[in-house]
């Protein structure tokens, strides 16, 4: 069953024009008890066994059962078969699937190399999953110039025992060359006057070894970086008075060697809250009084601000305090519902201006936004309540300067002239427009053309930003697929750092904003280009077959696929 599951899976993989997979170790050819060296790194004996036996799971299949006795000792798997020069420039990527029984303790390192040279070593010793199931586990190899034709892989344990299957190498299409700045998001963004962010979890990917994959892809890709959770007040004030700015420290500082602006997310939220002031973010478990806790948002606020003053350019002063559920609205249409809080609760509504009057007096340069999910389309309730806390900020001379849709979408969610009329209302209040946490989750992300729609979701909200001059920045919310919080691949790169379809869109959509900015209002047509063209939107539906060419400017404004290319009509 795993097995026609795993070909189905590659038969998609292949149709769309992934990674391609090598099954380097199977096991069905060999017999029951037949072994496989254990290497240990530094002695010639070990009493580790690698042992082929039958699949705990499903008797039909044959795996490999080790029993670790010493710590440095691996798998020993000749790939003579396979290698040709430097298999970890071909492939990327060593998968396998893993099996643990009951008794097997959970926190194990992985470690592989490729003949002497370590190709993969875990940072420390981590939960390794599930037992007593199937758990698909892939990392990325490093590259090494070794050629050898053994790797060697398992866990570093004096006493561990697994099983292990269906080992393969998995080669990527990156499909752009980082190296050449020409093909990188921030280039044309930055050309265009735009910043094209990211979250970035610094617990899993370690952007202080400037050499790693994961960290260039960052680097190199965008002008803006959040830290995903290590600047939430959790993580910066986990006891009363005691700061921890190390993490944080870490992006600024990365952010500066790599010319990048700094989003603060976030000062007050109802959720990582540290437990000293609330269990959950609701209950007012210690009895503050709201003049203590005004005081406690106001020490926080002026303390993170002023550290990170002129280092970080803009903050989510406030996140997430409006209701899910607005009633209020129905009957009074310039209102909106506060979801409960310990602030809100303690402090009441004045907490959220209260804050914002900190953060501007600890740093009157930074930009100070709002920022909330649910929030993008107009014709919700959520979106009209959003905007209506904002105006009465604003007209109460709150320096709110900044409202950010966070766009938590599924495929489908996005409704372009909903969004675009939403952000544009903003404008005549004064306040900047930012998406600030982007990802498209696919309720169904190995369908046919899945990838293709969540780039044209993308396409979709980048687009309206690129509409206006009070939209400066567009944050995806994570790196890679498999570092998301959310289900359904809903990030830009996948978990081999390749770009999927919604990367190139986007760029797609920054180039053709950065060639507007440049002055180039028509498209390049070439000297071979037909006179006619046909038009189609983001969603490939046709909007103007054989049109004239010259005629493209006349369309209505907007984003268009001309010639195979995004064309953007002003
Ligand atoms: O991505 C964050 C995830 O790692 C955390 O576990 C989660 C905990 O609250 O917060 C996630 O980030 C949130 C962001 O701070 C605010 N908007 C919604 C994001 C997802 O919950």
């Amino acid at each position: 069953m795993r097995h026609t599951l795993l070909l189905m899976m590659l038969a998609v993989a292949t149709l769309q024009g992934h990674s391609q997979e090598k099954v380097i170790y199977d096991f069905e050819g060999y017999e029951i008890g037949d072994r496989l060296p254990m290497n240990d790194l530094y002695s010639d004996k070990t009493e580790s066994v690698a042992e082929v036996t039958a699949d705990p799971t499903n008797p039909q299949n044959k795996v490999l059962h080790v029993t670790n006795k010493s710590w440095n000792t691996l798998i020993e798997l000749a790939i003579g078969h396979i290698t040709q020069g430097n298999i970890t420039e071909s492939y990327r990527m060593l998968a396998f699937d893993l099996y643990r029984p009951a008794s097997d303790a959970n926190y194990k390192q992985f470690v592989a190399r490729l003949g002497q040279d370590t190709i993969y070593a875990d940072a420390g010793f981590y939960d390794q999953g599930q037992a007593e199931t199937w758990v698909a586990k892939s990392y990325i190899m490093e590259r090494t110039d070794e050629a050898s034709d053994k790797i060697y892989m398992g866990f570093n344990s004096v006493d561990a025992e697994y099983y292990v299957d269906n080992i393969r190498l998995i080669a990527a299409d990156y499909g752009y060359d980082f190296t050449d700045e020409q093909q990188t998001l921030r280039y044309h963004a930055a050309k265009a006057g735009k910043n094209i962010g990211v979250a970035v979890p610094v617990s899993r990917i370690n952007i202080n070894d400037e050499s790693l994959l994961p960290t260039q892809t960052v680097f190199r890709n965008f002008n803006m970086i959040v830290a995903e959770n290590e600047m939430k007040p959790d993580a910066l004030q986990p006891n009363r008075g005691e700061f921890n700015f190390y993490h944080g420290d870490c992006i600024v500082d990365f952010a500066a060697r790599h010319d990048m602006e700094v989003r603060g997310h976030t000062l007050v939220w109802h959720k990582q809250v540290p437990a000293w002031i609330s269990s959950d973010g609701i209950k007012n478990d210690h009895g503050y009084s709201r003049d203590e806790l005004l005081q406690i948002m106001k020490d926080h606020i002026t303390a993170v601000v002023s550290h990170y003053k002129g280092k970080v350019s803009e903050w989510d002063v406030v996140n997430e305090c409006l209701d899910d559920d607005q009633t209020t609205i129905r009957t009074n249409p310039l209102s909106y519902d506060l979801r409960p809080s310990v602030w809100q609760n303690v402090i009441g509504e004045d907490y959220i201006d209260s804050a914002f009057v900190y953060a501007h007096r600890a740093d009157p340069d930074a930009q100070l936004y709002i920022n909330d999910y649910g929030v993008e389309f107009q014709g919700k309730a959520k979106t009209q309540a959003y905007y209506n806390l904002v105006r009465r900020l604003v007209n109460d001379g709150i320096p709110v300067g900044g409202v950010g849709f966070q766009c938590h979408l599924t495929v489908g969610d996005t409704d372009s002239a909903k969004f675009d009329n939403n952000v544009k209302r903003y404008a005549p209040l004064g306040v900047e427009c930012a998406v600030t946490e982007l990802d498209v989750s696919m309720p169904d992300a190995y369908a046919q053309g899945a990838e293709q729609q969540q780039a044209e979701e993308y396409g979709k909200i980048a687009s309206v930003m690129m509409n206006y001059d009070h939209c400066r920045n567009i944050l995806v919310w994570g790196v890679t697929d498999d570092m998301s919080w959310r289900q359904g691949n809903p990030l830009i790169f996948r978990q081999t750092l390749e770009p999927k379809p919604a990367f190139f869109t986007l760029r797609d959509i920054l180039q053709s904003a950065a060639q507007i900015a440049d002055g180039i209002t028509t498209p390049d047509t070439g000297a071979t280009a037909s006179a006619s063209v046909d038009v189609y939107d983001l969603g490939g539906r046709p909007v103007a077959l054989g049109l004239d060419r010259k005629d493209i400017g006349r369309l209505p404004k907007g984003i268009y696929i001309i010639d195979g290319k995004c064309t953007v009509v002003r």
